[in-house]
């Protein structure tokens, strides 16, 4: 039997109670049986520096090689983006954004697989969509100019974050009274705001934005109570892999930051998380599979 087959036959639980008639995305696509297990958001950033030589043709090679290699680790959603979202990165115009993307999405769609697209712009949204991508995440959960309402038009599931200031200075002086309140209430106006623009609940998640405008203190805090974002109602994402908080704790550049990217993501599933965002599909999978077996047993 394989994993695929196996992962179908996990029972309810009360961390998966959420809003009824989820979108597909959030359930295990091709089957008849809604998904009791986490998804795993492998990342995709399709930015000249993200791959070792910036040629186009080399970038695309490079990109759909690392694609297919996270469909066969089982990957749920790829996240595609091709704007930095790293503080101080030099912003991306709207073309540009669309003429990284398009490409590797048009070569990936029909691998069944789910793609996301990581973008703030309506116009990349939109150009995305229609090439093939399945669900919006967006940063800046939809507040940018026409992205509301784009996102509506394109009636897809959406990722929403909270992000405290702007890319450029969020990590200069990070505040909040309770930050976890404050993170849901924010949260909360903006699926209050979809839902005016017509957008239904069954297409929304949402994510606390670890690390944008957060100090260490902040992030552990949020990931100490992230069941608290599940309660909502509404699938959480958790996006922690590599993180600074995990290079404060660990002590441990980025390239140095699997085994705690894996031990954060243990917890957030088991914390009620619903989808992991994350660079090391493979490890991550082989995480989901100890979770399950426990969360069976
Ligand atoms: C530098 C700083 C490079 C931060 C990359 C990042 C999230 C996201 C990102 C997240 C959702 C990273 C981040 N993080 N989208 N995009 N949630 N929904 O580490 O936590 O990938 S970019």
């Amino acid at each position: 039997m394989s994993f695929t087959q196996k992962r179908c036959r996990i029972s309810a639980s009360f961390l998966f109670r959420t809003v009824s008639n989820l979108h597909p995305i959030y359930q295990n696509l091709g089957s008849a049986s809604p998904a009791k297990y986490p998804l795993i958001m492998g990342i995709l950033n399709i930015t000249p520096d993200s791959f070792s030589d910036g040629s186009h043709y080399n970038t695309l090679e490079q990109a759909e090689r690392r694609a297919l290699s996270m469909i066969d680790s089982g990957v749920d959603i790829i996240d595609i983006g091709g704007e930095s979202t790293r503080p101080g990165a030099a912003s991306v115009g709207e073309q540009e954004e669309i003429d990284r993307v398009v490409p590797i999405i048009e070569r990936i769609r029909g691998c069944g697989v789910n793609i996301s697209i990581d973008t703030s712009k309506a116009a990349v949204m939109k150009a995305a969509v229609e090439a093939g991508a399945n669900m919006i995440n967006d940063v800046r959960a939809l507040q940018l100019d026409g992205a509301l309402q784009t996102a509506a038009e394109l009636e897809v599931p959406i990722c929403l974050m909270h992000m405290q200031g702007k890319p450029r200075q969020m990590q200069q002086a990070p505040y909040y009274k309770d930050v976890v309140a404050e993170v849901l209430s924010f949260l909360q106006q903006r699926v209050k705001a979809c839902e005016n623009a017509g957008i239904g609940k069954q297409l929304i998640s949402i994510d606390p934005g670890f690390g944008f405008g957060k100090t260490f203190e902040h992030n552990l805090m949020m990931l100490a109570h992230i069941e608290r974002f599940a309660a909502f109602g509404l699938p959480v994402l958790a996006g922690l892999s590599r993180k600074s908080m995990l290079g404060e704790i660990a002590g441990k550049p980025v390239n140095q930051r699997l085994s705690s990217s894996l031990a954060v993501a243990l917890v957030a599933m088991q914390k009620g998380a619903r989808i992991i965002r994350v660079h090391d599909v493979e490890e991550t999978s082989d995480i989901r599979k100890v979770y399950m077996a426990l969360h069976n047993a």
